[in-house]
């Protein structure tokens, strides 16, 4: 009797999945029987292109010689063209003759390199490399070194488990942190009206966050708004953020484009820590070494002794590990020759300053411009801002105009790159701009 009412049990329950399943079947288009369907995938959706790098897919695509990409932030020289540092060839020719092998890097890259990529943000002599109480492993750029920083407060943060975003910020940390397990919410940061800092209303939203929460800051040369604290600004953030209690996560992808100087820049990152804040950071020298496509960056974690770095280090390596193994050794190869070699270094902050400089001529070129074609608008924001990046104010249908128009490709925020200008251009933006602004 006992074995005739298990098996109707059992026939029960299968009849139960089976209508379940052939609800889900009707109720639902996405048909898991691939061979029935044709293929697996039918029921993929078609997803939008992306935002910065789906415009630079767009430029590729239009035929009008006179074309601009000013959407991905890429630094070109005065010719338009993609631009090697002087130092990154050097470096890389010295590498090239030396002796070197093909092997794997450990989980978390090279030591000499994590050393000298936590001294250029943190300041040579610093007090935390010093202590041996950071943990700083080689990630894939700054994008995989916000990533491998996502995951590690997604599982091991010890608060409220929302990382807060300056409203804009860049639009891939929304979807980095969101993939990683964590919550995504924002404080005031730009105002519209005068194309500057809202540091009144930033103060206010901080200081009503959660506390035991994280917030990110862009260390220099925010993006996408090119507006940065002032000094005495940050030293009250600081205050500000102990007072909630707050982990803050600095992001310094520009080191160096902001005032040309790479210590001028780090400035925020190092007053927090003199002020005893254990921070995290994400850097890449996409930028400031040009090397884009190489996939340099370093995550670190400021802990408070030597003991912790070592149990912190241990569980981001477990993270790495299954996700991409080690890091590419390449570009990690480059940066690490120009910061070793003092002869090398001291070029490569030229080269830096090169870079700077020459987005600085190209704002009042166009601030210039835009005065000769005649625009009764204040454009004085182009020269205020700093770093990459103008966030001009142009409202959608103007940036839609301006693409269709005048073939000139930015983001639908309204942001340029101002590292994409050129003097044989900057006349012919100007008049894009003033056409569909005035
Ligand atoms: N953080 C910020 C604030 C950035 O602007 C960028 C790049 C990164 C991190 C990541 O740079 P990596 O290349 O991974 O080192 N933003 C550029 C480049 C294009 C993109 O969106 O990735 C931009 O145009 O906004």
């Amino acid at each position: 009797k006992k074995k005739l009412k298990r098996k109707k049990v059992k026939e029960l329950k299968i009849m139960s999945l089976q209508l379940v399943r052939s609800r889900l079947l009707t109720s639902s288009n996405v048909t898991p029987l691939g061979a029935r369907a044709g293929s697996w995938w039918s029921g993929v959706e078609m997803g939008p292109p992306d935002p910065i790098l789906g415009v630079t897919e767009a430029f590729k695509k239009d035929s009008n010689p006179a074309k601009m990409n000013l959407g991905v932030g890429a630094y070109r020289d005065d010719e338009g063209k993609p631009f090697v540092l002087p130092s990154v060839r050097e470096a890389e020719k010295n590498i090239l003759t030396s002796l070197m092998n093909r092997e794997y890097a450990p989980i978390g890259g090279e030591a000499d390199y994590g050393k000298l990529t936590a001294n250029l943000a943190f300041g040579e002599g610093n007090s935390v490399v010093g202590e041996g109480r950071n943990v700083t492993v080689q990630c894939i750029s700054g994008t995989g070194s916000l990533r491998v920083g996502a995951n590690f407060l997604s599982k091991w943060f010890p608060g409220n488990k929302t990382i807060y975003l300056p409203k804009p910020s860049w639009g891939n940390h929304t979807p980095i942190f969101k993939h990683a397990g964590m919550e995504v919410a924002g404080y005031s940061y730009y105002d519209p009206k005068t194309c500057g800092l809202d540091f009144a209303a930033a103060c206010a939203d901080i200081s009503k966050i959660p506390e035991n929460s994280v917030i990110l800051l862009h260390a220099c040369a925010h993006n996408p708004t090119g507006v940065d604290p002032r000094p005495e600004q940050w030293k009250e953030l600081s205050q500000l953020i102990k007072s909630r209690n707050l982990y803050v996560f600095f992001d310094m992808a520009y080191q160096g484009f902001a005032s040309g100087d790479v210590d001028g820049d780090a400035f925020p990152i190092r007053q927090f820590l003199a002020d005893g804040h254990n921070i995290c950071l994400a850097q890449s020298y996409a930028k400031n070494m040009g090397l884009y496509g190489e996939r340099a960056g370093a995550f670190t974690v400021v802990c408070k002794d030597k003991e912790e770095a070592s149990r912190v280090n241990s569980q981001i390596k477990i993270l790495i590990r299954p996700m991409y193994s080690n890091p590419p050794i390449h570009g990690a190869r480059i940066v690490t020759e120009i910061l070793s070699n003092p002869e090398l270094k001291q070029k490569w902050l030229g080269d830096v300053k090169t870079m700077a400089d020459r987005i600085i001529t190209m704002r009042t070129k166009l601030r210039d411009g835009l005065t000769r074609e005649g625009s009764t608008l204040n454009w004085q924001h182009i020269t205020d801002q700093i770093g990459m990046f103008c966030f001009t104010g142009m409202k959608p249908d103007q940036v839609e105009n301006i693409v269709k128009k005048h073939s000139v490709y930015l983001t639908k925020d309204g942001r340029i790159s101002i590292a994409g200008i050129s003097s044989k251009n900057v006349d012919y933006l100007a008049h894009a701009i003033h056409d569909v602004t005035k």
